[in-house]
């Protein structure tokens, strides 16, 4: 036999393949059940990469796989052929965009045709097609007829650079998702897709979905669900505001309330306040910053006070300052908030740089632990006590400790009878210290709660603490405890006290929070009316049923569709001459985009403002006075229900027939870019739910199952780009290597099943061609192996289902790596020669059939080669036999007075005592017994054997 030439080989069948329409998935076939596979279908940028063929080649493995399983499977592909990157090419270049978007495909399908993946053809679907675009519009219409597509203005994304407006999920990291850069805000028209309608049912739907754990948790986050509630201030300018809070607890926390600089009501109040001039400036600054400098926990808060007005606390009626201030968001919740700077960061650090108070009504709960003999004890009385604990700073910044004979402390002790907190705290320092002339804090937190054994009463003792600072003003002091044996006082630096105070001991939370009293867990209220003494949980429900109403938020913002380009779906949308927008109807759908006479040079409105014939049409249809819509519809919109049209490519009176849908739909297995969780997947869970509740598709969730793929790097690990040079071109390997290689290799660089990245290796290639070539050369070979004995015949036998079952598992699982590996490490020690002629046709036909799904090309023609007239792709999948999984070999632990000593591989079943014997006679066995006496010997059948001797 000739040798292994891919060239010849891959054109010979991809050629046959077609002329058989091997590949061509019928609607049903008797017997058989459906099985849906679904890879992103590309953008048709011009040139196929190695990012096309990691996406499209390798899940081909499993889509063939499921075909030799017996199922009719559909693994269809097609183009999303909308999109900036036509429009770039045709300002820069000059080039017409449907001209270079259609060549482009062209192109594309030649080279994705030279994968020889399993693709039906028949069933492409084209986005920019007008048979397409007709059932987009369609689609939309049907969402604006139920109030589902909206127009409305307000702040929305703005690049800059592609001159066009983007949705939330298009920003990352506040700069445009394609071109990089920083997106601004611009007040515009637009229209939205009312996804968070849909919030609570996108996230709900997430839990019966067998998708990877992190995917639905990406969404998860994205929707963000939070529970809390509302509350709404009355202002002293006779307006309200309403704010969100999650913790309705902290409702008598309030301090002062913030609202977000793009809140509508700071331009109504602007002409109430005292300071007009400073607030807009402050306005302009914040909008020049992106979300994430403002959201940004470790960046200093700004905002500027309304001067002149006030908030009324609705529990208290006390009257708080009112501010507007950018680390409050317009986009979130109401875009106000009740500001609570004793328990939660972002208002501490803001009170703190204007000098706001902080008021505590969270009480710190504190108890000893086990790890410390004073941590209460049962059964004994526990007696309440109310206490000071006080931080004493000198002028060199050091902090005041005491050493007592158990331990280390701050300054503190009980408060006596009718004292105050602070007259009890002078008196401490006093006592303790002799220091007379301190300046004391006001109450930092005035319910510090510990709980501990104390040995002095022998009594278990909850202390409610008050928590002060102190700064020595001179060193004025009188006679004290500290001048007794007992107490040693010593000034230590702010870094040393944590390690000073053993860290078990309360007032090592106490100095912690002296410096930072911020306590943002939940816990026991106080200062708080009637609510002190509740739990944070039972707070929240009463005092937002009394003050306020439960409100539930979602971060999910509406979904911005429209944007100023030309290379779009044109939003089937005219206007009548009171201006108010009217769906196009149903007959003159496709609403097409025109061709002829466009400007497409930006200027940051449409360009389909500019055609002439889009007007008169307009006109022609509607009447004088109307006018078209002139924005298009982001991309996202046309591949949000692409998965439906593949399952009836063809139907000119519907999008998708529901009876088609019934026979593929949901998708079993999707894969995709991890870049697409928040977008394209979340977009289209809500196509396809919202389609669900107009009666147009059969059930709620499109994709059974998703898997995201990773990156394939340059050789030099880096991400490939053209600046770096390091591209790999995909064509230029399978011209050498063949697509066969190129395919096993990038299913071998790492599990599929996991989002990776992985460089390209031509050392990695190399290795693949090689286990290919060394396959080849096997069924080359007639001749059988040497005669082997019976034991090494049924090893053999073993190893081989073995791999059947592996290799079985792990493609369902999209490991293919480890599939391949087995593989490879079958042949490389056991081989595909037998000694009987039968036996050898067996296991060459059975190892061409697990290879089929991976190496199409070559194992066809090997398939030929061994006399087949039918194609090996429509064989029925090996089977491994249970019973011969196990191995005719076993291995014998071989222990000596408990610890292991050695090994034996014996054949199963071999008698006990027999075992026992080679047991004895093993080397290092042997010498270790030798002349002992055994006292006992255990025999654990297929486990061990172990030897007590005497000592
Ligand atoms: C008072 C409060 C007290 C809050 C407290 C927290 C802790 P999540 O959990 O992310 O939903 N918030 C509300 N709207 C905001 C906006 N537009 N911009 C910035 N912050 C906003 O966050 C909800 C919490 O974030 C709300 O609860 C509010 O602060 C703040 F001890 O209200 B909280």
């Amino acid at each position: 036999m000739e040798g292994y030439n891919h060239k010849d080989i891959e054109k010979k069948w991809q050629d046959k393949w077609e002329a058989d329409s091997l590949y061509n998935t019928p609607d049903k076939v008797d017997g058989k059940e459906n099985f849906y596979t679904l890879v992103e279908f590309p953008y048709p940028s011009g040139n196929l990469h190695v990012g096309h063929w990691y996406a499209f080649a390798v899940p081909d493995i499993f889509a063939r796989f499921k075909r030799m399983q017996g199922f009719n499977v559909m693994y269809p592909i097609g183009f999303d052929s909308f999109g900036l990157p036509a429009e770039n090419a045709a300002i820069k270049r000059g080039l017409d965009p449907k001209e270079w978007t259609y060549s482009n495909i062209d192109y594309m399908s030649g080279q994705l045709r030279s994968m020889g993946n399993m693709f039906d053809w028949r069933r492409k679907v084209v986005t920019s097609d007008p048979e397409y675009y007709k059932w987009t519009q369609w689609l939309f219409i049907e969402l604006f007829k139920k109030g589902l597509a909206y127009k409305k203005k307000g702040l929305v994304n703005w690049c800059p650079s592609c001159q066009t407006v983007l949705a939330n999920e298009q920003v990352i990291d506040g700069a445009c998702e394609r071109c990089g850069t920083e997106v601004t805000k611009k007040d515009l028209e637009q229209w939205y897709f009312k996804i968070t309608e849909y919030a609570e049912k996108l996230l709900s739907g997430l839990d019966d979905l067998k998708w990877p754990e992190p995917i639905k948790e990406s969404q998860r986050n994205w929707i963000g669900k939070s529970e809390g509630a509302e509350f709404t201030f009355n202002l002293t300018s006779g307006n309200d505001v309403t704010v969100f809070t999650t913790r309705a607890d902290t409702l008598f926390g309030v301090t002062y309330v913030v609202l977000a600089p793009e809140h509508p009501l700071v331009g109504d109040l602007l002409s109430k306040v005292e300071n007009k001039n400073e607030i807009e400036t402050y306005i302009k600054q914040a909008q020049a910053k992106t979300e994430i400098e403002r959201t940004d926990a470790k960046r200093e808060k700004t905002g500027v006070e309304l001067k002149g007005i006030k908030a009324k606390h609705p529990a208290t009626g006390e009257e708080v300052s009112v501010w507007v201030a950018d680390y409050v968001l317009a986009q979130y919740g109401t875009g106000a908030v009740m500001a609570v700077p004793a328990h939660d960061e972002r208002d501490f650090a803001f009170a703190q740089k204007y000098n706001l108070p902080v008021k505590h009504v969270v009480a710190v709960n504190y108890s000893y632990a086990g790890e410390s003999k004073f941590q209460a004890r049962e059964g004994i009385e526990t007696i309440e006590r109310r206490t000071v604990t006080v931080a004493l700073e000198n002028s060199k910044g050091e902090i005041l400790v005491i050493f007592e004979p158990e331990t280390i402390t701050l300054i503190g002790g009980g408060i006596d009878g009718e004292e105050t907190p602070e007259q009890a705290a002078r008196r401490e320092i006093k006592e303790e210290t002799g220091y007379v002339n301190v300046e004391l804090s006001p109450v930092l937190i005035d319910n510090f709660f510990a709980l501990g054994y104390r040995y002095t009463k022998q009594k278990n003792v909850r202390s409610n603490d008050y928590l002060f600072t102190a700064k020595l003003i001179d060193e004025t002091k009188v006679e004290s405890e500290a001048d007794t044996d007992r107490h040693n006082i010593k000034w230590v630096s702010k870094n040393e006290v944590v390690h000073t105070i053993p860290d078990f001991h309360h007032h090592n939370h106490i100095w912690r929070l002296t410096q930072h009293p911020v306590f943002t867990d939940e816990g026991m209220i106080v200062n708080s009316n009637n609510f002190n003494g509740l739990n944070s949980e039972k707070a929240k429900e009463k005092i937002a049923e009394k003050y306020g109403a439960k409100k539930t938020t979602y971060k999910l913002r509406d979904w911005l569709l429209s944007r100023q380009r030309y290379w779009g779906c044109p939003i089937p949308v005219v206007y009548d001459p009171e201006g108010q927008p009217q769906p196009v109807p149903e007959e003159h759908l496709p609403w097409l985009l025109p061709t002829d006479d466009i400007d497409l040079t930006p200027k940051g409105t449409s360009p389909l403002g500019s055609s002439k014939e889009l007007l008169e049409r307009t006109e022609k249809i509607f009447g004088k006075g109307w006018k078209p819509e002139v924005d298009t519809m982001d991309t996202f919109v046309d591949s949000s229900w692409y998965f439906l049209r593949y399952t009836d490519p063809h139907n000119e009176k519907k999008f998708s027939g529901k009876d088609m849908q019934k026979n593929w739909m949901p998708v079993k297995r999707y894969s995709g870019g991890a870049e697409h969780t928040t977008m394209h997947l979340l977009y289209s869970r809500f196509f396809h739910k919202a389609l669900f509740d107009l009666g147009l598709t059969n059930q709620e969730e499109p994709f059974e199952m998703r898997m995201n793929r990773g990156l394939i790097l340059g050789p030099d690990g880096q991400k490939m780009s053209k600046s770096k040079g390091n591209v790999i071109d995909p064509g230029e390997h399978v011209e050498r290597v063949g697509s066969d290689t190129v395919k096993m290799y990038l299913a071998f660089i790492g599990p599929y099943n996991e989002v990776g990245q992985y460089p390209w290796d031509l050392g990695g290639i190399a290795g693949v061609r090689r286990f290919l070539e060394k396959v080849w050369s096997f069924y080359s070979r007639e001749d059988g192996l040497m005669q082997v004995s019976p034991s090494v015949e049924k090893n053999q036998e073993t190893k081989f289902h073995q791999m059947i079952k592996s290799v079985t598992e792990d493609i369902e699982k999209y490991k293919f790596n480890t599939a391949i590996a087995i593989m490879m490490k079958f042949v490389g020690t056991n081989g595909l020669l037998r000694e009987d002629k039968e036996k050898q046709k067996e296991v060459r036909e059975t190892f061409l059939k697990l290879l089929a799904p991976l190496a199409p090309h070559m194992t066809e023609e090997l398939w030929e080669k061994m006399g087949h007239t039918t194609s090996i792709h429509l064989e029925i999948w090996p089977n491994y036999e249970v019973e011969k999984l196990l191995g005719d070999e076993v291995t014998y632990a071989i222990q000596i007075n408990g610890k292991l000593r050695g090994e034996l591989r014996v054949v199963r079943d071999t008698e006990g005592q027999e075992v026992v014997q080679k047991a004895q006679s093993t080397q290092g066995i042997k010498e270790r017994i030798e002349g002992k006496k055994i006292l006992k010997t255990v025999f654990v059948k297929e486990r061990l054997v172990n030897f007590v001797i005497e000592i």
